[in-house]
């Protein structure tokens, strides 16, 4: 063998061993070359993810077209690619792109259908380039089989940061994995139903709005009142308060959000929940733009243990037996709200 000969040898081997070595690309039409009626080929969600009008753009990087991806002043839009069942592993996606700016990130699918706010992982904001390609590239990693949606999200213009939405173009997109890949079965929807028996505690369900999975499901949850913020006993008859696991205001602290009283009742009295009580809260899990809290259209199970027969108050007056609130106090005739007399529950108003 010459010289030259062995050179482009090496050469040869340097790259077989190259593209051996090399990720696999686990997309399809990530070049946007293929369209179908107005469609890139595979960048359409059948679920939520998909909400930006997009286009054919025939300012490519490499190839003929790419894609354009509407903006909306008022709406944040994003740009999905199909569901896609992949196994644990680390991800990396990366693509190409012009405008203002772009989010990365990653849409998690369950049930065909994503928490609206859990259910998006995003990377930081992403200046670009009006006329230069700028390369944006996330790297995530999946714990367990996840059903996810690449996304792009061009954000809604943004009056305090004087940003104007703008129009992006997108070209070259790509996923690749070391350890991860393509899993042909899908992962099975995580049931995070319980019972008051088993209510999770505060950090439990602090864990479960961390993971963002199964949390359409209500779900019981433990904790004592630690800060009332509102009684609402006029218009709404529901309440915002906060319950922690240790019943102070330190640590973690799960707002209930706009709850109604114990079995769906009305609230009619300020006193009918105290710093310190202990209830257990049905309800839904809910990560509100970084506050955890149980949703609206919560309601109390049970107040220090107490439960049933509260539901059903009588309301009488002028009964001279001794009465007491739910927490065992004594009160006298002018007190507000539930109290127990001859062993029953009344409401006083
Ligand atoms: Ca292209």
């Amino acid at each position: 063998m010459n010289k030259i000969l062995r050179l482009s040898f090496i050469a040869v081997m340097a790259l077989v061993c190259g593209t051996m070595s090399a990720q696999t690309e686990l997309l399809e039409n990530g070049g946007f070359e293929t369209w179908e009626d107005g469609v890139a080929t595979n960048w359409e969600s059948s679920n939520s993810a998909s909400s930006a009008k997009v286009s054919q753009s025939t300012d490519a990087r490499t190839g003929e077209f790419a894609i354009l991806v509407k903006s909306d002043a008022k709406y944040n839009k994003r740009l999905a690619y199909k569901e896609l069942n992949l196994k644990a592993g680390t991800y990396k996606m990366s693509f190409y792109a012009k405008g203002g700016q772009v989010r990365p990130g990653y849409a998690i699918s369950v049930n065909g259908t994503i928490d609206s706010n859990a259910g998006y992982k995003y990377d930081k904001y992403i200046t670009l380039s009006a006329t230069e390609w700028t390369l944006v590239e996330y790297e995530f990693t999946l714990e367990a089989p996840t059903t996810i949606n690449l996304v792009v999200m061009n954000p809604k213009s943004n009056s305090k940061t004087k940003y104007t939405a703008t129009d992006a173009i997108i070209d070259d997109f790509s996923l690749t994995t070391t350890n991860g890949g393509i899993d042909g079965t899908v992962a099975p929807p995580l049931d995070i139903t319980n019972t008051p028996e088993t209510a999770y505690t505060v950090a439990k369900a602090f864990e479960l709005i961390e993971a963002g999975q199964g949390l359409k499901a209500k779900v019981y949850v433990k904790g004592k009142i630690s800060a009332i913020t509102e009684v609402e006993t006029e218009n709404f008859f529901n309440a915002t308060y906060n319950i922690s696991d240790n019943g102070t205001t330190e640590g973690q602290q799960l707002i209930v959000y706009h709850g109604k009283y114990i079995g769906g009742a009305n609230f009619e009295s300020d006193d009918q929940i105290n710093i310190g009580d202990e209830v257990i809260v049905y309800g839904q899990l809910v990560n509100f733009k970084g506050k955890y809290e149980i949703n609206s259209n919560n309601q109390i199970y049970s107040i220090n243990g107490v439960t049933a027969g509260v539901q059903n108050i009588t309301v009488e007056q002028n009964v001279n037996a001794p009465a007491f609130n739910l927490a065992g106090q004594r009160v006298n005739a002018a007190y507000k709200g539930i109290v127990v007399k001859n062993g029953k529950k009344f409401l006083n108003k």
